[in-house]
């Protein structure tokens, strides 16, 4: 199968690739794409190399399958290009996620709603992700009323423009600022840009992408998205409050037994997830699970994961296994 990756040269670009060669996905011939800086550039891939080609080179030569994460600009301009040619395109951008003509999709979730129609893909935001694949299963026994959640995320999540300042803060050197502020030894309430509603854009797709991929606009979602000085894994802190009461050991056997989780929850031997361990995996790993005293059918959960695997290129990925497995390219 011919297919482009569009932002080959970004953080999650190069996780693309790496986790296509990984999971062995049937590329026959592959393109990397990136901005007209970048053309000419060699990239490795399965051992051999490929150069870095432009838009209009990838359009042209039609591949079945065109992976995007290229920010939301290029992929409102460009994904429609790709899909004009008959290329799906699976986009790692906000761009289409809240279109209500595109699909957002978690494989674990939704992804029987895809069909050979659908041209352009959604991928949600990294820490919806996560957060709706521990989710998912307890919506789906208990229903779900009201969820609030505090993120604590990795400064990948800003690509490398992210890892920059915080090595060059850490080494003393001049950096050029990825945020607002230093974020060596520091937290910053502030995710991507504010909204006029005093929420900021990254708390907002916890909210809006939540309700879209588990079908269900009941559901209350509140966030509060933190960058904190780490590197590779987003940590959240979930509240839920279910429509019907649980009991905890059915509870965790529902995580311990739905896919793409792992349960690490022993506080005994001080076993949690931690962004540390959860890097570089794919799994969704969940811990400190424990009932919330203070108001009915309200649970606490602790919920890591690598932002640019499950959170991106994983999950990307995955919505590609999907559609070849079931002839939908
Ligand atoms: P380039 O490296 O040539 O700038 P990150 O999220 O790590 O910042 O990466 C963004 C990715 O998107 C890079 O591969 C970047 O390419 C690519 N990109 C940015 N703008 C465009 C564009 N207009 N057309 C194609 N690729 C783009
Ligand atoms: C972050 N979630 O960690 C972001 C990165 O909407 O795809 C990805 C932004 C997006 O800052």
């Amino acid at each position: 199968m011919k297919v482009a990756v569009v932002g080959a040269t970004g953080l999650v670009g190069r996780k693309m690739l790496q986790v296509l060669e990984e999971r062995n996905f049937p590329v026959t011939e592959l393109m990397p794409v990136a901005s007209e800086r970048s053309v000419g550039k060699e990239i490795s891939f399965k051992g051999k190399n490929y150069k870095v080609m432009g838009m209009r080179d990838a359009i042209s030569m039609k591949p079945q399958l065109a992976i995007f994460s290229a920010g939301g600009d290029t992929s409102l301009e460009w994904a429609p290009q790709f899909a004009a040619v008959g290329t799906t395109v699976v986009d790692n951008s906000s761009a289409w996620r809240m279109d209500p003509t595109k699909k957002l999709v978690i494989p674990e979730i939704n992804a029987h709603v895809l069909t050979k129609e659908d041209k352009i893909i959604a991928n949600p935001n990294c820490s919806t992700i996560q957060m709706l694949v521990a989710l998912a299963p307890l919506h789906k026994r208990y229903g779900i009323k009201r969820v609030v959640v505090s993120t604590y995320q990795s400064v990948t999540g800003s690509g490398l423009k992210g890892i920059n300042q915080l090595e060059g803060e850490r080494e003393g050197r001049e950096v050029k600022k990825a945020y607002a502020h230093q974020i060596d030894r520091n937290c910053l309430p502030h995710c991507d840009s504010f909204t006029d509603n005093g929420y900021t854009k990254e708390e907002m797709k916890l909210v809006n992408e939540t309700c879209k991929i588990l079908g269900d606009d009941t559901i209350k979602v509140t966030a509060t998205a933190v960058r904190v000085p780490v590197m590779g894994g987003h940590s959240e802190s979930v509240n839920i409050e279910f429509k019907q009461d649980y009991d905890l050991n059915e509870l965790r056997e529902l995580l311990a037994h739905s896919e793409g989780i792992v349960v690490q929850d022993d506080p005994a031997r001080n076993l949690y997830p931690m962004a540390i361990t959860a890097n570089e995996k794919d799994e969704v790993f969940v811990g400190r699970i424990r009932r919330d005293f203070s108001q009915p059918n309200s649970l606490n959960l602790w919920v890591v994961s690598d932002n640019l695997r499950k959170g991106a290129a994983t999950n990307a990925v995955q919505i590609a296994e999907y559609l070849y497995k079931h002839q939908l390219l």
